[in-house]
């Protein structure tokens, strides 16, 4: 069947994202014998005219698309972009008679809330593989199913005998304007932190990838483009450890020249992992702090103390590692103290940088979603923010971040200068941004 895949996703900050997810499907449907051709509105100036004027004179047997975020995540300035999804699924409806199925992330956590709003034919909530290429077998036998809205099981064996399908999209463009190349190791997540829609997405037991199927895909991009920085987008690189170490021996069994940085859990020991990271090309390590106080770590559900992360950020500082904290501040347990201690605490451990979002952007599915069932938590966001600091919370962070340069907080509009970013990657600087900000002391 003539496929086309369409990638929606045109966020820009922190970086422009490679579409991983609608690699993967353009990948297996090659594989499976489909022509699959790719439009990716990331960098059009226009992508509505754009697509018009790619859809005339074309046709397509089916249309997937992928859709990746929801919002920004960003409060007091959520911005939602379903409006945009809309007029691109009106678009392809208008030019194309082909079935429309809708994929990705973003679509996963809303899955009968985007069928409704987008018009769809087709959904598939999870991973797409296997359960786009059943579902196009059936359309091409001519017996369409008459179920709209498909839950995808987890893939066990998630070492694919072809690589994601990068080359319909510009790679030299995202390496050039997003400093890396993104790479999957594993999929699922065993945390259960309380508003995080990992789980969610990918399930809670870990299916692995061969550590030579891994660096197989590294080396490639190393060999063909010259491609040196990779972003490991698995949910948290560092655990399990054992599987995590197995990928550093293997980079440096084949004496790769790589750079690498992904999200770890505040659980480091120094150890002989934290030695093999750094020998395999690890130069920052992103900590899913969210919070850094006993009440709000406790809030949040997480797995690890306030001491974790100040072991952890002291190995870093050891071993020269650059290290970001991402925090959420305002959820549940946040007292006007707790959010002193946190900032006190982060200070404390002089990182390199800081991410803070500011409230807990609810998701369908998740634990803290169940407390507050009777939020209408959907498409539009909504936040929670714990009472004892909804009236303070934006003028204390304004006035606490004001002068401080290796602060990042989104909602605030605080170093998310997108010409500066530009600019800064036209100078060639790879990997994330924020690994400038401070040198480490
Ligand atoms: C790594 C990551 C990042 C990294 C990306 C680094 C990089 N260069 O790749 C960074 C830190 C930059 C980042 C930033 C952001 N992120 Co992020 N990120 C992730 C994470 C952990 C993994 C994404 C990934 O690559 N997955 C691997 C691929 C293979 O999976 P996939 O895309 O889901 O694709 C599979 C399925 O969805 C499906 N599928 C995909 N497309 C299609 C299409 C069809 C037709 C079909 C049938 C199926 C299908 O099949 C695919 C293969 O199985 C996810 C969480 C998660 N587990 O998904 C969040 C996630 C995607 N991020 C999210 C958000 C919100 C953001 C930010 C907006 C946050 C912010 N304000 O900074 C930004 C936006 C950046 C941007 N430009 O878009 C949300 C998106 C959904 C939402 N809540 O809106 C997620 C889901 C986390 C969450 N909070 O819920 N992110």
């Amino acid at each position: 069947m003539k496929v086309l895949m369409l990638a929606l996703n045109r966020e820009k900050f922190p970086d422009p994202v490679f579409p991983l997810g609608a690699s993967y499907i353009a990948g297996a449907l090659s594989k499976a014998g489909h022509i699959v051709d790719v439009f990716d509105a990331c960098f059009l100036e226009n992508p509505q005219i754009e697509l018009e004027n790619f859809l005339k004179g074309k046709s397509y047997d089916s249309i997937g698309v992928s859709i990746r975020n929801v919002d920004n995540n960003s409060f007091p300035i959520a911005e939602n972009y379903l409006n945009y999804y809309k007029s691109m699924v009106d678009i392809c409806r208008k030019y194309s008679k082909a079935p429309i199925t809708l994929g990705g992330s973003g679509f996963s956590i809303f899955p009968e809330l985007y069928m409704k709003e987008l018009g769809a034919d087709y959904g598939i909530k999870g991973e797409g593989e296997y359960a786009f290429l059943e579902l196009l077998k059936k359309i091409e036998t001519g017996d369409p199913p008459t179920e709209k809205l498909f839950y995808s099981e987890t893939i066990k064996d998630i070492n694919f005998d072809t690589f994601p399908d990068r080359k319909g999209f510009d790679i030299d463009k995202y390496y050039k304007y997003s400093g890396c190349i993104n790479i999957q190791t594993k999929r699922g997540c065993a945390y259960n932190c309380s508003y995080c829609t990992y789980p969610v997405l990918e399930g809670r037991s870990y299916r692995f990838r061969s550590a030579k199927n891994v660096v197989d895909e590294i080396e490639f991009w190393n060999k063909s483009k010259g491609i040196d920085y990779i972003f490991f987008v698995d949910n948290v690189f560092n655990h399990p450890e054992n599987y995590a170490l197995e990928i550093c021996n293997e980079i440096i069994r084949r004496k790769l020249k790589i750079k690498w940085t992904g999200f770890f859990t505040p659980t480091l020991s120094d150890n002989e992992f934290i030695g093999k990271c750094l020998e395999s090309g690890l130069t920052s390590a992103d900590f899913g702090t969210d919070a850094f106080s006993p009440e709000t770590l406790k809030g949040y559900n997480k797995s690890f103390t306030v001491e974790d992360i100040f072991r952890s950020c002291e190995i870093c500082k050891e071993r020269g590692i650059k290290f970001n904290h991402s925090l959420i501040f305002g959820g549940p347990n946040e007292t006007m103290d707790t959010l002193k201690e946190t900032l006190a605490n982060v200070e404390l451990t002089a990182p390199t940088s800081v991410i803070g979002f500011i409230g807990v952007r609810l998701y369908a599915g998740t634990q803290i979603a169940e407390t507050f069932k009777d939020l209408d938590i959907g498409i539009t966001p909504v936040f929670y923010i714990s009472e004892a600091v909804r009236d303070e919370i934006l003028d204390y962070l304004a006035e606490y971040v004001k002068d401080k340069r290796n602060w990042i907080i989104p909602g605030l509009e605080k170093g998310t200068n997108l010409s500066l970013i530009n600019r800064i990657r036209n100078k060639g600087v790879k990997g994330p941004l924020w690994e400038l900000l401070v040198n480490l002391k």
